[in-house]
């Protein structure tokens, strides 16, 4: 299957968080390429690839990167494909750095920011395929079905009996 979304990451460091974003890609059956390259230590091929990602038919790029995390925003610099910026947990201040760099986008060129870390990885996952839904029935009725099974579970564990 040809990918339709790709998950770029600005270093190995950051794939243990972003196993989420493909974990919750599999799930809905979406095809997806990973790539690493980093905004500051491969500003060249960054740029090549969000210029040509669109006509090799990816539809969105997720995008994550940790402390002065500008990779999102390089990327969506360069292509008219929605950009999802994953704020990577970063040692030194626990994120914010990552989450500040990434939201913080001059007007014209948006990113869309989630959560830091494995819950905004997950999330990415999510609104990369609620983007895809939006011209394929069969993809949104997906997330019908996974926005049911996630009110069931949470329904089930209500029931407490005991501490
Ligand atoms: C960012 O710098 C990466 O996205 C990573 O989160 C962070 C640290 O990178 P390494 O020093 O672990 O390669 O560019």
């Amino acid at each position: 299957m040809k990918p339709v979304v790709s998950i770029v990451m600005g270093s190995r460091s950051d794939l243990p968080t972003m196993k989420a974003t493909g974990e919750v890609l599999k799930e809905f059956g979406l095809a997806y390429e990973i790539r690493i390259m980093s905004a500051h230590r491969t500003p060249e091929a960054v740029e090549e690839y969000a210029k040509s990602a669109k006509d090799r038919g990816i539809q969105v790029i997720i995008a994550a990167a940790g402390g002065a995390a500008h990779l999102a925003g390089v990327i969506a610099a360069s292509t008219t494909l929605p950009v999802i910026g994953v704020p990577i947990q970063s040692k030194a201040l626990n994120g914010l750095d990552s989450l500040l760099s990434i939201v913080q986008m001059p007007g014209g060129i948006p990113v869309a920011t989630v959560a830091i870390g494995s819950a905004g990885a997950k999330n990415a996952g999510i609104l990369a395929a609620q983007m895809i839904a939006l011209a394929d029935e069969a993809m949104a009725q997906k997330l019908v079905a996974y926005k049911q099974a996630m009110k069931e579970k949470v329904l089930a564990d209500s029931i407490v009996v005991d501490f």
